[in-house]
């Protein structure tokens, strides 16, 4: 049996609370917060000034009108039906849904199955989308591959692109700081310094996008050390070391370091620690996704070169943001894959399906999110939407409403009236993580039961019974969505996905179940291939690529351990060439989120970045990018790159939007107690 807490709702590290004194959370012992601690966020998880919809609405042209469940479900189901019945079933788009349990996500991409078509994603894979697809193509699974508490028996911990120590914070105090604390050595790897820094023993501040070449380093340095490559392991478990190694060979070092800009001694230092650690983890975030797989690759090619995946200890852990990030992928909301992960192209995985629905999905992969997103109004032509935004986005929101305002239909299921309801024809409003049952998953792959903690606002349902409502009046002549409760719906997942096979939700109490059912750690034995090994990857990074007349004068900023390290000076390189300051972001929010590190909106930037702009730490300034531009306060800080400066999501969003990632910083022409 199940306890009497929820999931936290807030984001993927998936920690047990329920409801405390004033309005706050408290913790509940969980495999992710063992000492039934919480952050900040989770603190909050039940206190919410949002206004709850309380009623479905349906909306045509400029006439709205709350209407009972029975009009909304029928009015949905008509325009469903009709917009099939003209255009065909790759006309809908069915988009979900990491806020929403298993069971509701498997349920929206049955609905889609059902009606003949794979136009189905869920957008916030985009996060971590290069690191889990080269996960799933060379050892397996697109998942984190150890449990979260093997980090205690780790010797090094790398952390490239992140910030767990406040955006997963506690995972990172539960078993990265004790780690630490015992000994571990902890790597940080990112072009600023944050929270995470301020534990690690060594930060590489590579310039922008060249962590490929950082790891591709790292692996040239320690194939060259006698003993740093396993070579057992690498015979044994792997394909394809030889032509990685080659590659390697011809790799232009110097060049490369050259470009990334990191300090040689300090990465020499971080391949040693590699080399003769015995476990070496790695925590990744979305800081290495820009670069199309290129860092995943890289990264994956040093872990098995040193024999870092598959034992204790060691492994790749994906940190993913929203509650079930991971559950949304699993479960099927993904155009290319049935639950469990199978390719949508697979006969077999296609079979086994049809087994257990009556029906075979169709084999015509469907389109990705952002494809569907610029097929709006065009090819596709009516969308169901389950807890996404997708009016929310870095792309242009002008641009975004008029693809949302473009569609025959749209049906919405939200907590609140949001920038995408405002589109819908029809609105379901729904039942919160803490207040329904179902299953998520968490970072390290643990499927956790979450029981309803609060009652939902009078006039919700859930978002799985209005998934079944529609199913069945959909199919009104089958059984495909008679479901009695959440556990039905699991169950049905559990026979249809693989990953899943043998777990029971009866057994899933406090503790949750890691999938799958019978190992913790994957790949213990054997790699999830084809032929149970893992694969390489050659050095695909271009060393030549930029124009960069880079100095190679090694000079540090900071000679405290906290400081960066990083290798020229950039800065000088990038200000003759005129190429103003690169943004970097961090910081990205779920709208779900009252984020009280997101009030910190202030431009950080390196000391000597400021003199040559002429600004001053807690000056408001004006950063531009040449299309759009922002009022806001600084931070001069060294444990920022020269030559970079950060800004948090959400004051970044106008800039990521254009083409450019280059901004130039002046004075405000805003007095200054008048800031933004
Ligand atoms: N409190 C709170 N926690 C959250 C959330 C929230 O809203 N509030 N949201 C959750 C969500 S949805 C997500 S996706 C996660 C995000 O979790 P993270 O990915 O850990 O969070 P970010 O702060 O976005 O971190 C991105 C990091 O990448 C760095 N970076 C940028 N460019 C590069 C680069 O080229 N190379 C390297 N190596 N680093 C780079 C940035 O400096 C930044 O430190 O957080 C989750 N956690
Ligand atoms: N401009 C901008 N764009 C961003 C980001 C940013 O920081 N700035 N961050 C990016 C990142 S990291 C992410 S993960 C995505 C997040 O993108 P989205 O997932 O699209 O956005 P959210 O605001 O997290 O949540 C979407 C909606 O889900 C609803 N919701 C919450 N729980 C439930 C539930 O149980 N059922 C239903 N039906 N609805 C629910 C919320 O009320 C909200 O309206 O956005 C990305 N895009
Ligand atoms: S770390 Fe994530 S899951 Fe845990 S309490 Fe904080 S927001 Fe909730
Ligand atoms: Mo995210």
């Amino acid at each position: 049996m199940s306890d009497d807490s929820s999931v936290c709702p807030r984001c993927g590290v998936g920690c047990r609370l329920a409801p405390g004194d004033n309005a706050r959370a408290r913790g509940v012992v969980g495999p992710a917060n063992p000492d039934a601690s919480l952050c900040q966020s989770g603190i909050a998880a039940y206190d919410s000034d949002r206004e709850r919809l309380t009623q479905p609405i349906v909306r045509r042209g400029d006439d709205q009108r709350s209407v009972s469940w029975e009009t909304a479900y029928d009015h949905a189901v008509d325009r469903l039906l009709a917009v099939r019945a003209s255009h065909g079933p790759d006309a809908l788009a069915f988009l979900g849904a990491p806020h929403c349990t298993n069971e509701e996500n498997y349920l929206l991409q049955k609905l889609a199955r059902l009606l003949g078509t794979n136009n189905v994603d869920n957008r916030a894979r985009a996060c971590h989308v290069s690191m889990t697809r080269a996960l799933a193509d060379r050892v397996g699974w697109a998942a984190t591959t150890n449990p979260l508490s093997e980090l205690l028996d780790s010797d090094v911990i790398l952390v490239a692109g992140a910030n767990p120590a406040e955006r997963q914070p506690v995972a990172f105090n539960s078993f990265v700081r004790p780690a630490v604390n015992a000994g571990a050595t902890l790597v940080h790897i990112d072009p600023v310094g944050n929270r995470t820094t301020r534990l690690a023993s060594h930060h590489l501040a590579p310039r922008p996008g060249t962590d490929a070449l950082v790891f591709d380093l790292l692996s040239a340095t320690i194939i060259d050390k006698p003993g740093g490559v396993d070579t057992e392991f690498v015979e044994e478990r792997t394909r394809g070391y030889e032509a990685f190694a080659d590659s390697v060979g011809i790799f232009d070092w110097e060049r490369a370091v050259a470009i990334a800009d990191v300090d040689t001694a300090a990465l020499e230092t971080v391949a040693d620690h590699v080399a003769d650690a015995d476990r070496v983890a790695a925590l990744v975030g979305t800081g290495i996704e820009g670069d199309d797989g290129d860092a995943a690759n890289a990264l994956l090619n040093l872990l098995l070169a040193t024999g870092n995946l598959g034992r204790p200890g060691t492994g790749v852990y994906v940190l993913r943001g929203l509650v079930n990030e991971q559950g949304a992928t699993d479960a099927g909301c993904v155009p290319d894959w049935l639950p469990g992960q199978q390719p949508v192209t697979d006969p077999a995985a296609r079979a086994r399906v049809a087994d257990e629905w009556g029906i075979e999905p169709p084999a015509k992969p469907g389109k990705t999110a952002s494809e569907l997103l610029e097929s709006f109004g065009r090819e596709v032509r009516g969308a169901v939407v389950v807890g996404e935004n997708p009016a929310v986005s870095k792309r242009d929101p002008d641009w975004l409403d008029s693809r949302l305002g473009s569609l025959d239909t749209l049906i919405v299921c939200d907590l609140v009236a949001s920038r995408t309801t405002r589109h819908a024809e029809v609105v379901f409003p729904v039942a919160a993580g803490t207040e329904k049952t179902g299953t998520v998953t968490n970072i390290d792959r643990h499927v956790q039961r979450s029981e309803p903690t609060v009652e939902p606002p009078s006039g919700t349902q859930s978002d799985r019974r209005v998934l079944c409502e529609l199913g069945e009046r959909c199919f009104p002549d089958e059984f495909f969505f008679a479901y009695d409760d959440a556990a039905e719906v699991f169950a049905e997942l559990t026979r249809v996905a693989p990953t899943h096979a043998g777990i029971s939700f009866d057994d899933l109490d406090g503790a949750g179940r890691q999938w799958p059912f019978s190992e913790q750690r994957l790949y213990a034995d054997a790699f999830g291939t084809d032929d149970g090994r893992a694969v390489f990857t050659t050095v695909t990074t271009q060393v030549d690529r930029g124009s960069h007349s880079v100095d190679n004068g090694s000079h540090d900023v900071d000679s405290d351990s906290h400081g960066i390290n990083h290798g020229s000076d950039s800065h000088d390189v990038d200000r003759e060439d005129n190429e103003g300051l690169t943004l970097v972001v961090g910081g990205r929010a779920s709208e779900i989120e009252s984020d009280p590190s997101a009030s910190d909106t202030r431009l950080r930037i390196h000391p000597d970045d400021a003199a040559a702009y002429g600004v001053s730490d807690a000056d408001t300034v004006r950063v531009s990018n040449g299309e759009a531009d922002r009022e806001t306060e600084i931070e001069v800080t060294d444990r920022i790159r020269p030559g970079t400066v950060y800004l948090p999501a959400s004051v970044a969003d106008v800039f990521l939007r254009g083409e450019s990632s280059t901004v130039t910083v002046g004075p405000s022409s805003i007095p200054n107690d008048d800031s933004a």
